[in-house]
Parts: C-alpha cells; structure tokens; sequence
C-alpha cells in the first residue's frame, strides 16, 4: 500500500487520528482525499485496538468544500457515470464513533463531512456554510439532509438558499455542534472525547451509535423497538457483566470488548 498524499494519519492509544492535509487548498475534499478518507476510517475501524476516531483538519480550515477546480469541468454523463463522491457514504458505515474536530471554514462539502462525523467539537473560530447556491449548484454529500435534521428547516432552507456563513455561536445554539471550545484547544477536547469513548465497552458504543442514528431512520415507535432489542443484546457480552460487576464492586471497570 502507498502512503496516502492528502491526509495524515496517526494512532494515540486507542484512539486513531485522521488530519486532513492539503493546506494550499484549504483542504478542498479531491477525489484522492476521499479515497484516503474512507480508506483510513475503514482502516482503524476494523481494528480492534482502536475504540474511536477524531477527523480534523487546520486552524484555518476543517475544509473549504469540494474541490471546485477538480468539478468545474465535470459533465453530467461524469458526475453520474463515476457516482461521483458516493464514496463519502462509506464513512456512516463505521462502527466506531467519528468526532469532528472542526476550527476554521467547513462550507459545503466541509461541512457536510463534519456532519456525516457522529458529533462535533468546535473551536471558537468555526465557521460553517452551505455555499454551494453561489456556484449554481447544490449541496451533494447529505448537506441538505443532514444540516435539516440538525437544525430544522427554517434554518437549513435559510443556509442551503442563501449560502451565508454561520458563526460558532448560532452554529451552537442551533445544535449543529455539541461544543465550543477555544481555537487552539478544539483538537486537543475532541481527542479527549474520543479517548474517554474508547475506555468503554466497543460493543456498547458501537450499538450505542446505532441506537441514536435509528432516530433518524425510523418513526418513533420502531426506533424504541430497535433501542430495546439492541439494550437486550449488550446483555449477551462479557463486557456487561463485567460492567455491572465493577459497580456492585465500586471498581473502574475492566472491559475487553467482549
Ligand atoms: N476548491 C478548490 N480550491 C479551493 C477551495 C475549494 N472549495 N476553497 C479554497 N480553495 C483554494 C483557493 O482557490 C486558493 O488557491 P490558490 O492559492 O491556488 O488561488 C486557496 O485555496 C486559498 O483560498 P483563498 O485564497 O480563497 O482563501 P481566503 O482566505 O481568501 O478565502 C474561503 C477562504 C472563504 C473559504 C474561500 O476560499 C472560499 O470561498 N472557498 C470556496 C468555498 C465554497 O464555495 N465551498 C463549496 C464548494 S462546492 C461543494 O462543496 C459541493 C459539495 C457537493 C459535491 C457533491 C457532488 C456529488
């Protein structure tokens, strides 16, 4: 395998850390990008030494979009005949939990990546947007979808309409991310979380994750149906037992994924 040209990857205990790495871009999401992207959170999530995953970009930018200069000269018959992008499905499929950790400009594609992450952490300078009205085009990996069940229609058809820019404070308050916290800290929190994630169990979090993504596949009813007969099936591991033991115990649990 070649070493990938437009990210960095790098593992911290049982967490794996994913930089986005095409600086002069604003790491503009390429095809190359996507490939390495989803190749290397597929990578660390069939590994089971790690237990969550932190995808971040620079300071000045998670991503400023797609890659307009490699789209500008796509014909209908390309985009279609290539599924171009379909790739970035791929990163829902990970088990393990995804955090964003975003500072600087995530507008378009950036944004919509943030958003296909399972949470995000901001820093202070985070700005995000659904840009792509000013090129003629729309949004095309989920933005349209993902921004409107983050933050209801009012504000999505707002965005996605105007292509404005939102600042961190009303990207907060809408509930499009979970925290804000200073520029230069945002890496370090989301590598916190992701490492406090990684002390639980695998499997819970992995059915944990599933459980609340069903909130947005399903109706109400079927989604409680879903969360019960995930809850019932933790009670198949080793890693409740030993969960629920620690506590009668009043000791930190060992658990081994099991
Ligand atoms: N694509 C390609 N190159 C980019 C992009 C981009 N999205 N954004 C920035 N760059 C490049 C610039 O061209 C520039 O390169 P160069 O130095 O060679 O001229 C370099 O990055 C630095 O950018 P700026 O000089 O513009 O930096 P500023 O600090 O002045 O501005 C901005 C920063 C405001 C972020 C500005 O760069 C900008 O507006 N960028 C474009 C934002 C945008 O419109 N994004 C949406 C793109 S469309 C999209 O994401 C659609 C996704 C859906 C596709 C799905 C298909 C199925």
């Amino acid at each position: 395998t070649t070493e990938p040209q437009t990210i960095l990857t790098e593992r911290r205990d049982r967490v794996g850390l994913i930089t986005l790495n095409r600086p002069k871009a604003l790491n503009a999401l390429n095809t190359e990008l996507m490939t390495e992207v989803v190749a290397a959170v597929k990578e660390f999530d069939a590994d089971a030494g790690i237990g969550a995953i932190v995808l971040t970009g620079s300071q000045k930018a998670f991503a400023a979009g797609a890659d307009i200069k490699e789209m500008s000269s796509k014909t209908y018959a390309e985009v279609v005949g290539e599924s171009f992008f379909g790739a970035w499905d791929e990163l829902s499929r990970s088990r393990t939990p995804i955090i964003a950790a975003v500072t600087g400009y995530a507008l378009g594609g950036g944004c919509e990546l943030a958003m296909l992450c399972d949470t995000i952490i901001a820093g202070e300078n985070a700005v995000f947007g659904q840009p792509e009205i000013n090129l003629g085009v729309i949004p095309g990996i989920g933005g349209s979808q993902r921004l409107t069940r983050a933050v209801g229609k009012a504000k999505a058809m707002d965005m996605v309409l105007t292509g404005r820019q939102m600042k961190v404070d009303e990207a907060e308050r809408m509930g499009l991310v979970s925290r804000v916290v200073p520029t230069d800290k945002a890496l370090d929190t989301a590598l916190e979380v992701a490492t406090t994630i990684a002390t639980k169990s695998a499997i819970a979090t992995a059915l944990a994750k599933d459980a609340v993504n069903r909130a947005f596949e399903s109706s109400l009813t079927e989604g409680v149906r879903a969360e019960r007969a995930l809850f019932y099936s933790t009670f198949a591991t080793d890693d409740q037992t030993e969960g629920m033991a620690a506590f009668v115990e009043k000791r930190e649990p060992r658990f081994t994924h099991r």
